[in-house]
């Protein structure tokens, strides 16, 4: 299939933070992110594994088929036929925040990420459910699979990226096959013509430029589901991992990161904001961010803004806190904790993973106040 050349396919914000050129992999500086709660489409980070595919609009058809009574092959104008829902949600990248990992002991072959592999979005499409009833799901199907149009080289193989979730999650309302983001179409970065966007979980299961939906009983034998994306214990290598028993990541953890003070910033004496983000996977919410300057020995509670209702549980939350420091040079660290009162590890060192994936510890940022 012909490919875009990424780099020309679409506008980006010039201060994006490239991590790979080709294929196109970049995220915005924290501290802009943390500006707008809606992340304009040319901040939004991007993963990508392979080129943009060059799909025609007026040709695409979508087979929904396995365990389903009813096959279908829908087109784009039919899709838009089924109800269209928004769905404010941010997506995670796993391996948001794995620079700390790398730090610790490197991590090979992955994206050298900081915190910029997450954003924040409107979506606008069909509610899988929907697709799903319309094929007539059988019994049997616990699985959703879902398959993208990209094209992944790896040893000699050519396949498409893909993914699967459970079938409870598939008919959950929250899951949307988005031709929209922000009200606009949905860019071919981002996987325009049309992208699985699930609330909740890992950006992985998101599948981008999606060419099908299949009903099973197994998860997805895909590489990125039966092989990637998979958590091993910090003592477990490259070479010594058992694939078949990694846990499959789906879910996120409870995370948050400091957006500013930046590290190394010296700021001037006085009240010093303190901000940044937080997150909840699945279905919970993030209900409480904690600040720390003594290294975790004394917290205090910051104020959690008010840009999401409850009814958009699927979006970060953007928290603030005022400091009164004095001159000198301090480490702040911070904690969230999500509806199910899970809380974030004090250090990275523990939950270590040779992918470097999940790194949800204490975010800490060193400045001096001058
Ligand atoms: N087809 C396809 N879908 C994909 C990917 C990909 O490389 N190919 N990357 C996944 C990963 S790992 C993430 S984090 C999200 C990123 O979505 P974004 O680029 O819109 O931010 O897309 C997911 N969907
Ligand atoms: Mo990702």
């Amino acid at each position: 299939m012909p490919a875009h050349d990424s780099t020309e396919s679409f506008d980006k914000h010039p201060s994006l933070i490239i991590r790979e050129l080709h294929p196109f992999n970049a995220g915005p500086p924290p501290e802009l992110l943390r500006r707008a709660f809606i992340t304009p489409q040319e901040l939004f980070f991007v993963r990508n594994h392979a080129p943009v595919p060059a799909i025609d609009a007026a040709d695409y058809r979508l087979p929904v088929k396995g365990l389903a009574q009813n096959a279908l092959s829908l087109s784009l104008d039919e899709l838009r036929r089924f109800p269209k829902h928004e769905v404010m949600a941010t997506l995670q990248c796993a391996g948001n925040r794995r620079d700390v990992m790398t730090a610790i002991r490197p991590v090979s072959g992955e994206l050298p990420w900081g915190a910029e592999a997450i954003s924040n979005a409107i979506w606008g499409g069909a509610r899988l459910r929907d697709i799903l009833d319309a094929a007539r799901v059988e019994g049997e199907a616990r699985h959703v699979a879902f398959l993208g149009l990209d094209e992944i080289k790896k040893k000699g193989a050519r396949f498409g990226f893909g993914g699967s979730i459970p079938i409870e999650k598939a008919l959950s309302p929250e899951v949307i096959l988005a031709y929209e983001m922000n009200g606009e179409a949905l860019a071919p970065v981002h996987g325009g013509p049309l992208r699985v966007v699930v609330p909740g979980y890992i950006g992985a299961r998101s599948v981008k430029w999606i060419g099908e939906v299949t009903l099973q009983t197994d998860p997805s034998d895909n590489y990125y589901q039966a092989r990637s994306y998979k958590l091993f214990p910090p003592q477990t290598t490259v070479d010594d991992a058992d694939w078949e028993r990694g846990l499959m990541l789906g879910e996120l953890s409870v995370n948050s990161f400091i957006t500013s003070p930046v590290e190394g910033a010296v700021v001037e004496d006085g009240t010093i904001a303190v901000q940044g983000y937080a997150t909840a996977g699945g279905n919970r919410r993030v209900e409480r961010v904690d600040l720390s300057i003594d290294g975790g020995a004394t917290w205090t509670t910051a104020t959690l803004d008010d840009d999401a209702d409850a009814t958009q549980s699927w979006a970060w939350r953007f928290w603030e806190a005022q400091l009164d420091l004095p001159t000198g040079a301090h480490t702040v660290v911070a904690r969230a904790w999500d509806s199910a009162a899970n809380t974030q590890p004090a250090d990275a060192s523990t939950i270590w993973n040779f992918k470097g994936y999940m790194n949800n510890a204490w975010p800490r940022v060193t400045f001096k106040v001058r």
